[in-house]
């Protein structure tokens, strides 16, 4: 392949690491003006960003050391945004996530939209304490807020047919510069496997740190399954599909040898081109050590999904 926008800045050091706090605080500054500027437009915007959500405490990850807001919020992969790990942030200040409907069809009993007010109903929502591993070799952990996946799928109502879900990202190039480029075939394209997606850890998060979730995270629902490199968390979902057939993802279609379709967290494949045996957790400071990667993230429970399947042929 050509061009890969993953690992751009393989170095996985934060910009708020190495530059001075005066840097730091003026691209703040510039971040609260392009605010300023969203709430002469459209003043939900702003408001949304302050939105708190109510949820039920979670006995997800009580253990883990959270990684900081500024870092979960700044260093993102979003590629319809830019490939920098800053762009999302800067680019997406005006993106609007309300109001927002998902399409639901292929194997369904009927083809259907959600509003994403109704689908925040389908259960409670409840906070979700992740470690997240990003195919790049960076890590972080995530107070998600979010409820089952499976609630969406009972009330989709699937058919025997139903093998796999397929999730696309919402794209529109006159909004998102990144999806004015040729880094992905858009629109970005994710898929699991039916029991992956019932399995109780896998959710829709449409928040974070207990408010909604920021534009540059994925407003205002994205997928979250912690046992699976990041990428395959489609972020600002517009359609989810039931289908028979295992879809062919984005990240398959760019570098099949590269990337497959389950890509669970696995220290001992690596990526072609880089180790994927141990992480360095972002935040953690320049000096801090890597971790030794997990098999599947260290969440074991999901390996009986697995049983039988070699994980070397089946990445
Ligand atoms: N639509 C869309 N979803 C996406 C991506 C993307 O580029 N576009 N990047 C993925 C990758 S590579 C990662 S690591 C996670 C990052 O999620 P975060 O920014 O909330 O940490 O989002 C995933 N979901
Ligand atoms: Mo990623």
């Amino acid at each position: 392949m050509q061009f890969d926008p993953h690992r751009s800045n393989p170095s996985g050091i934060l910009p708020s690491e190495i530059t001075p706090q005066a840097l730091f605080e003026q691209r703040r500054t510039l971040i609260k003006a392009a605010g300023i500027a969203a709430a002469s437009l459209w003043l939900p915007t702003t408001a949304q960003a302050a939105q708190t959500l109510e949820f039920q405490k979670t006995a997800y990850g009580k253990e883990e050391t959270l990684t900081a807001l500024q870092d979960v919020t700044n260093y993102n992969n979003y590629y319809e945004f830019g490939t920098g790990k800053e762009d999302p942030a800067r680019e997406a200040v005006l993106f609007k996530p309300t109001p927002w409907t998902i399409k639901i069809e292929g194997a369904v009993k009927q083809a259907k939209t959600i509003g994403i007010e109704q689908l925040m109903k389908l259960a409670p929502l409840e906070e979700r304490i992740y470690r997240m591993r990003c195919v790049e070799g960076w890590s972080m952990v995530i107070p998600w807020i979010g409820l089952p996946l499976k609630a969406l799928i009972d009330w989709a109502q699937p058919t025997g047919n139903a093998k796999y879900i397929e999730f696309v990202s919402y794209n529109d190039p006159r909004h998102m510069p990144g999806a004015r480029m040729p880094i992905l075939d858009w629109p970005y394209v994710e898929g699991l496997r039916m029991d992956e997606a019932m399995q109780p850890l896998t959710i829709l998060a449409v928040g974070l740190y207990g408010k909604v979730l920021p534009n540059q995270n994925g407003a205002p629902v994205r997928l979250v399954v912690p046992w699976k490199y990041g990428f395959k968390g489609a972020k600002a979902i517009s359609t989810i599909r039931f289908v028979e057939q295992m879809p062919t993802t984005t990240w398959m279609r760019a570098s099949p040898r590269e990337y497959g379709f389950y890509a669970n967290v696995n220290p001992q494949v690596d990526h072609p081109r880089w180790t994927q045996s141990s992480e360095k957790r972002i935040g953690a400071g320049l000096f801090a050590g890597r971790v030794k990667t997990k098999l599947f993230n260290g969440y074991e429970e999901v390996a009986s999904l697995y049983a039988g399947m070699d994980l070397k042929k089946n990445f």
